[in-house]
C-alpha cells in the first residue's frame, strides 16, 4: 500500500499548479508541468523540473485531454498525478484511468468520487444514516404529476437541482406551483447539456443561508480528521470571492457537531484524501449537508493559515499510503484568516472578463500576508480559462485585525494592464454588515446590486503622473536638494492618494 512517490505530474495551470509544485519541492519530489499553447510563458513551466506541451489552448485538447496526460505521465515515469481544482479534478473516469494505469491520482478513489458526484445517490445514502438534510427528494422521480405533489408536500419555495451538477450550476428557484413544471423541463435540458445526465431533484429552498464548509483529511486506512470550517457566504453568481475562517456564526459546540458530521459524511462515502463537506446554515443555526467537494479547493489557504497545516503536502502523504499523522484532539484554530480572490474582471462593466498583457504587477508583502498567484509583469492573461489571477490571504489574531490587514494589502496590490475587482473587494470590506459579520449567500445581491466604483484615476493618467513625478525627482537631485527618495513612482505606486477613498 505504501509507495515512494519521486515524481508528480501536475495536470493544471496558474496559481494552483505553482502551489502544488511548491509542496513537491519541499517534499523532495520532482515535478512535471504540462501546458497549453497559451501557457508557454506561464510560471509553472519555469518552476517545474520538466515541462511538456499538451496541445492547443482549448481545454478539451489540453488540460482535459485524459489520454494525453496519462501518456505523458507514463513516458516521464511519474508515479502520481495531481489534478489541482477544476479541469479533471472531479472526473471519476480520469481517476479510474489513472488507477488502471498504475498511476496514483492525488485525490479520492474513483468509486467514492463517482458516488459524491451523484448528488441524489449521496443524498439518499446520507438520509439513511441520519445526516441532517434539507427536506426534499431522495430518489429519481420521472413522473411530472408526482413532482407537483412532492413540491406541495415540501412547501414552496422549492429549488430544482441537477443530480450531476454542483456548485450552483443548473439550479433554479420555484416560488409558485405553476412555475414548477416549466422549471423542471428547463432544468432537465440544461442538466443534460451540461452534465450528460438529465436527473433533477427538489429541495425546500432556504432563504439567505450561510455557506459553511468543513475541510476533511482521510487516509487510505479509514482514519479521518476535520480541519474546521471556512465561511464562504460572500459570493457573486455562485462565484465565491471572500472566504474566511473561523466562521463568526459558529460557537465551539456547533463547530464540534458540524465537524463530526463532516467526518461521518466522508467515512460513509468511503472517501480518502482531502475533501470538503459543504453545509448550509439557516437563520436559526440549523445546519444541513449539501455536497462533498472532492478536490483541494481554491480557498484552502485560509485553513492552512489558522491550523498551520500544509494541505497539499498532506494530500501527497496520504496518496503515498502513509497513515494520517494528525490527531483530531491536537488540531487547533489560531487567529483569523481571510482570502480575497482577485479576478481579471471589470467591475465597472458588469464584471466582464478583462484580458491582456499585465503591464505592472506588484504584490503586497508583510507579516501574515500570503499571495498565491501565477502572474508577473509582462504576462499575457489568456481568455480561455477561469479569470482568477491571484489569491490574497491574510492572517491576524482576530477578525477585526485581519480585515484591517486585508484592506492595506489590497491597496498595496498593483495590477496594471487588466481590470480587477480590487476596488469592489475594498468596498465590501468597508461595509458595516461585513464588519459586523451579518453574512449570507445573498449578501452581494442585497447590498451591492447597484454598486458603482468610486472614481479612480485611469491607468493612463497614472502613467502620466508617474512620468511627471520621476522628472521632478531627477530635477531635485540635479540641484542637490535633499531628495525624499530615489524610488521611482512605480515602486511607490500603492501609496498614492490622488482621490480620497
Ligand atoms: C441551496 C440554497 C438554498 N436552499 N439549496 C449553491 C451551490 C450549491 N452547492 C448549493 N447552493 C445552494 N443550495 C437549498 N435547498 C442556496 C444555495 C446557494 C448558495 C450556496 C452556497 C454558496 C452560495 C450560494 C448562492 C446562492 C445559493
Amino acid at each position: 500500500m505504501k509507495k515512494n512517490i519521486k515524481k508528480i505530474l501536475i495536470a493544471n495551470r496558474g496559481e494552483i499548479a505553482l502551489r502544488v509544485i511548491r509542496a513537491c519541492r519541499e517534499l523532495n519530489i520532482k515535478t512535471v508541468a504540462v501546458y497549453s499553447e497559451v501557457d508557454r510563458a506561464g510560471l509553472p513551466v519555469q518552476y517545474a523540473d520538466e515541462s511538456v506541451y499538451l496541445g492547443p489552448a482549448e481545454a478539451r485538447e489540453s488540460y482535459l485531454n485524459i489520454d494525453k496526460i496519462i501518456e505523458i505521465a507514463k513516458k516521464l515515469k511519474c508515479e502520481a498525478i495531481h489534478p489541482g481544482y477544476g479541469f479533471l479534478a472531479e472526473n471519476f473516469q480520469f481517476a479510474r484511468k489513472c488507477e488502471k494505469s498504475d498511476i496514483i491520482f492525488i485525490g479520492p478513489n474513483s468509486k467514492s468520487l463517482k458516488l459524491v458526484g451523484d448528488k441524489l445517490r449521496s443524498r439518499d445514502m446520507m438520509a439513511k444514516a441520519s445526516i441532517p438534510l434539507i427536506p426534499g427528494m431522495n430518489d429519481v422521480q420521472n413522473d411530472l404529476k408526482d413532482l407537483k405533489k412532492i413540491a406541495g408536500k415540501i412547501g414552496y419555495p422549492v429549488i430544482i437541482k441537477a443530480s450531476g451538477g454542483g456548485g450552483g450550476k443548473g439550479m433554479r428557484i420555484v416560488r409558485k406551483p405553476e412555475e414548477l413544471l416549466p422549471g423542471v423541463e428547463a432544468g432537465r435540458r440544461e442538466a443534460k447539456a451540461a452534465f450528460g445526465d438529465e436527473t433533477v431533484y427538489l429541495e425546500k429552498y432556504i432563504e439567505k443561508p450561510r455557506h459553511i464548509e468543513f475541510q476533511v483529511l482521510a487516509d487510505n486506512y479509514g482514519n479521518s480528521v476535520h480541519l474546521f470550517e471556512r465561511e464562504c457566504s460572500i459570493q457573486r453568481r455562485y462565484q465565491k470571492i471572500i472566504e474566511e475562517t473561523p466562521s463568526p456564526a459558529l460557537d465551539d459546540e456547533l463547530r464540534h457537531r458540524m465537524g463530526e458530521t463532516a467526518r461521518r459524511v466522508i467515512e460513509l462515502s468511503g472517501y480518502n484524501n482531502a475533501g470538503t463537506v459543504e453545509f448550509l446554515l439557516d437563520e436559526d443555526k440549523n445546519f444541513y449537508f449539501l455536497e462533498v467537494n472532492a478536490r483541494i479547493q481554491v480557498e484552502h489557504p485560509v485553513t492552512e493559515m489558522v491550523t498551520g497545516i500544509d494541505l497539499v503536502k498532506q494530500q501527497i502523504e496520504i496518496a503515498s499510503g502513509n497513515k494520517l499523522a494528525l490527531k483530531q484532539q491536537d488540531l487547533k484554530q489560531r487567529g483569523h484568516a481571510i482570502e480575497c480572490r482577485i479576478y481579471a474582471e471589470d467591475p465597472e462593466n458588469n464584471f466582464y472578463p478583462s484580458y491582456g498583457k499585465l503591464l505592472l504587477v506588484k504584490e503586497p508583502q508583510g507579516p501574515g500576508i500570503r499571495c498565491d498567484s501565477g502572474i508577473y509583469t509582462g504576462l499575457e492573461v489568456p481568455y480561455h480559462y477561469d479569470p482568477i489571477l491571484s489569491k490574497l490571504i491574510v492572517w491576524d489574531e482576530n477578525r477585526k485585525r485581519a480585515i484591517q490587514k486585508m484592506k492595506i494589502a489590497l491597496s498595496d496590490y498593483i495590477i496594471l494592464g487588466v481590470k480587477t475587482q480590487i476596488p469592489f473587494l475594498l468596498d465590501i470590506l468597508d461595509h458595516s454588515e461585513f464588519k459586523s459579520a451579518k453574512l449570507h449567500t445573498h449578501y452581494i445581491a442585497e447590498h451591492f446590486a447597484k454598486w458603482i466604483p468610486a472614481k479612480t484615476p485611469e491607468n493612463r493618467h497614472l502613467a502620466l503622473l508617474a512620468a511627471a513625478l520621476m522628472k521632478m525627482n531627477r530635477e531635485k537631485k540635479g540641484v542637490k536638494t535633499e531628495s525624499r527618495t530615489s524610488l521611482s513612482p512605480w515602486q511607490l505606486l500603492g501609496r498614492w492618494e490622488i482621490f480620497s477613498r
